[in-house]
């Protein structure tokens, strides 16, 4: 604990431009911990190495992703936002986390299956311990919560799992982390096969909204959007695409699923799939005209990157100390 506040960790990759899953599904609900905790939100550019990136774009990304935070909302004096690579504490706790870890319990991992699956050339070693770097990059925090797309329950279970068996060894060390999922927007799926998750990283640009996409592109990829044979906006067996389409439109105009059926009741997905477009596109215009603003001050995103790592590596080194501590690696003494 930080001050008496309650801690909140979470992060989201570089890897790509994000998407209205990343928003919805995490970064969106960030700023509800703002004032109540003490809120840690990493750029994770060490997991975006997981897969082969150009560095130029990964570079470029970074700061990209960083000034997303800022323009979501979430203000840099009441949140510590860093980059995972200014913190060495991550990588050090990720190895001796390593040595916590089974074999077993990591090849069980859904998203190293389905990555191994897509990167079938480069299976590398990091791809088989990412769960173990992101444990260590939320207990370096002692956080109590982190918020997540249901897609990385998985890996908190397992950020749980280490804790609990490092906690066990020798006396309690890490606070064992509970996940926020929240409920309608916890997996967003893809716009062109709505029975997967929308990912930033897919080729196929019809299948992803990203966040900064200019109004006319949101408007033809709903437009686009794969749905069923059927013309009633409803949830129901067979209607995947809709249903996401529906949790879209709830989370963008604060509508509940009943109140849309209600509302597109005999319209027709053409009219339903304009709606959703221009609830889109009419949300994300304020995060892209102060995306524009923050991107043309490079100076400002630097000194927020700067403060954020000295905010973090402080209080990160105290758990990292306590771990080396703890398990007998020896000091060095001044
Ligand atoms: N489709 C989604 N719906 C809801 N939440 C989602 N998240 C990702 N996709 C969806 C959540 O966004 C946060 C950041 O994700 P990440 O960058 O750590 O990596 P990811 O989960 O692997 O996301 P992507 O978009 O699929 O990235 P790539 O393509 O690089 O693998 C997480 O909280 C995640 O749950």
């Amino acid at each position: 604990m930080y001050q008496d506040k309650k801690v909140v960790f979470s992060g989201v990759q570089p890897s790509g431009m994000l998407t209205i899953g990343n928003y919805l599904g995490a970064i969106q609900n960030f700023r509800t911990f703002s004032d109540e905790y003490r809120c840690y939100y990493c750029v994770v550019d060490e997991h975006a190495i997981t897969v082969r990136q150009d560095p130029a774009v990964l570079r470029r990304r970074t700061y990209e992703t960083l000034a997303l935070y800022i323009a979501c909302g979430l203000d840099p004096t009441k949140n510590v936002l860093f980059v995972q690579s200014h913190v060495s504490a991550h990588a050090e706790l990720g190895w001796i986390l390593d040595c916590y870890a089974m074999f077993g319990e990591l090849s069980r991992m859904t998203q190293f299956k389905d990555k191994s699956a897509k990167n079938a050339d480069n299976i590398n070693a990091g791809l088989f311990t990412y769960p173990v770097l992101m444990a260590a990059d939320i207990l370096l925090y002692q956080t109590e919560l982190v918020p997540v797309g249901v897609d990385q329950k998985q890996h908190l279970e397992l950020a749980r799992d280490i804790a609990m068996r490092f906690n066990g060894v020798y006396s309690d060390t890490f606070v064992v982390p509970e996940g926020y999922i929240a409920k309608t927007t916890a997996k967003i799926m893809s716009l062109a096969e709505p029975t997967k998750k929308m990912s930033k990283s897919d080729e196929n640009e019809n299948a992803v909204v990203r966040i900064l996409d200019p109004r006319d592109v949101i408007l033809r990829k709903f437009k686009r959007a794969v749905t069923d044979s059927g013309s009633e906006v409803r949830r129901g067996e067979g209607k995947e695409g809709i249903e996401n389409l529906m949790s879209v439109y709830s989370a963008f105009t604060g509508a509940s699923m009943e109140e849309i059926e209600r509302e597109f009741d005999g319209r027709g997905y053409g009219d339903f799939k304009a709606a959703v477009g221009e609830a889109c596109a009419d949300a994300l215009a304020p995060i892209q005209a102060e995306f524009a603003r923050l991107s043309a001050d490079k100076a400002y995103l630097e000194q927020v990157m700067k403060d954020g790592a000295a905010a973090a590596a402080h209080d990160a080194q105290r758990t990292l100390s306590k771990v080396r501590r703890k398990i007998g690696f020896t000091e060095l003494r001044r």
